[in-house]
């Protein structure tokens, strides 16, 4: 009988990749199926293969573009793919063949996207983002060393109108904080027009800095249901002078990311990547795509801040899972480490700036910073500003004074004695982290 299949043609422990992507993968074989018989078939559906030999095409040819599943530890392999695979610029495309049909052959019980290695040669048709970790000198003029952009999503997350929306915003704004967020949820509804709400908050942020000196901006939800009315939205936003959009990156697939990133270009405007749904693949560790996979690919595509976790707050996400997140769209180069992560140099692209979010409130983020260890990251506190006891003007003003303590090294009980927004905060929350 003629050879079916030639899964371990794709496998070559002797194979050193040389200028070409590199995926790290943890598998769990089909109770079937040895390892190798395992990662056979996740280098050959995820390149050129399938399920049988094909006489179609001269073997030469296909060996030529097949992955390779170079090395194998534990349940980790690495497999490299030559860059013929893969159009030039395309993130749709790259996934389809790294985190496409494997993800559900029955060769594998459990596969897990770990990590991606992009070289220079694939990273070169990526721009990265415009603003990124200089988006708090350059868009809010911060100085000094420790740079962190503020923002408050208005809860509840759906039902003021917006005009109680973009009041909410100013007085927000007057509390201090940099930026006003709308939840993943609120777009375009009829108690919220996306027009009315750009519009109104708009104004609500001319008058604040007019008010307060300070500038001023927003995270407006431009997620869309086409790619032409996402354009719109941002053309909307963009033309009532904000800096900042707020795109779902998970939700409105690469292909929405990709484009809002050009026009993000077009305009000198910066990108809030929000990222719900991410946890339907990225949460089980077994199986999957990695959150740092994720921000990596969306830092190259120009996504110039992204949610990724807080380790304190109320979603989940342990401190060396966060950290990886962190280190994926913030450092300059990265060094491997096994089972989680591979080496990185990022070239041009440059950091973006990870967002935290997702229950916090001004007692958890002194240790919230200290977790993150940088100069400039941004945090979006909801639930800990318009859930103070004083109103949502006070709630702000404790977020601020939490982030003065922390910059001068106060333990913030001692800086409640003299600041009363804050002492209400802590009566509250003291230093809960919620579940
Ligand atoms: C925050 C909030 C955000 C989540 C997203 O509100 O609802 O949508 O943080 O999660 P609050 P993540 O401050 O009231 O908790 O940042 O993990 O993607
Ligand atoms: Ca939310």
């Amino acid at each position: 009988m003629a050879k079916i299949d030639w899964y371990l043609d794709f496998v070559d422990f002797k194979h050193k990749p040389k200028d070409e992507i590199v995926c790290l993968f943890y598998f769990e074989p089909h109770k079937s199926l040895t390892k190798k018989e395992a990662i056979g078939r996740i280098a050959s559906e995820s390149s050129v293969g399938t399920w049988t030999t094909l006489p179609s095409m001269p073997y030469e040819r296909i060996k030529k573009l097949a992955a390779k599943a170079f090395k194998l530890y534990g349940n980790f392999v690495e497999v490299s793919y030559p860059l013929e695979l893969w159009e030039k610029g395309s993130i749709p495309q790259l996934f389809s063949g790294i985190a496409g049909n494997i993800m559900g052959m029955k060769g594998v019980k459990n596969l897990r996207l770990v990590d991606v290695q992009f070289p220079r040669s694939y990273l070169k048709y990526f721009k990265g983002s415009y603003y990124g970790r200089d988006a708090p000198k350059r868009i809010f003029k911060k100085k000094g060393k420790k740079k962190i952009i503020t923002s408050t999503v208005i809860k509840p997350k759906l039902g003021y109108t917006s005009k109680e929306h973009a009041e909410l915003a100013l007085e927000i704004y007057r509390g201090g904080i940099d930026c006003v967020k709308d939840d993943e949820n609120l777009t375009d509804q009829s108690f919220n027009r996306f027009k009315e709400r750009v519009r109104r908050v708009a104004k609500a942020r001319d008058k604040a800095e007019k008010e307060t000196g300070e500038i001023k901006d927003a995270f407006i939800n431009v997620t869309a249901p086409t790619l032409k009315q996402l354009e719109e939205r941002i053309k909307f936003v963009h033309d009532h002078g904000f800096n900042y959009f707020m795109i779902d990156v998970v939700l409105s697939g690469f292909t929405a990311v990709q484009t809002a990133c050009e026009l993000a270009r077009d305009y000198k405007m910066a990108i809030h990547g929000h990222r719900a749904m991410h946890a339907t693949f990225t949460r089980n560790k077994k199986h999957g795509i990695s959150m740092w996979a994720l921000a990596k690919t969306f830092r190259i595509m120009g996504v110039d801040q992204l949610h990724v976790g807080t380790v304190l707050g109320k979603l989940e996400g342990k401190k060396e899972e966060v950290l990886a997140n962190r280190d994926a769209l913030y450092a300059k180069k990265l060094k491997p480490i096994k089972g989680i992560r591979l080496a990185q140099d990022f070239y041009h692209i440059k950091p973006s700036l990870p967002v935290a979010s997702g229950g916090l409130h001004p007692g958890l983020l002194p240790k919230l910073f200290d977790i993150y260890g940088i100069d400039e990251m941004v945090i979006q506190v909801g639930g800990g500003v318009l859930g103070h006891p004083k109103g949502v003007f006070a709630g702000a003003r404790a977020v601020v004074q939490a982030i003065e303590a922390w910059k001068e090294g106060i333990k913030l009980e001692e800086y409640a004695k003299s600041h009363k927004e804050l002492r209400e905060a802590l009566k509250k929350w003291g230093h809960l982290r919620p579940v």
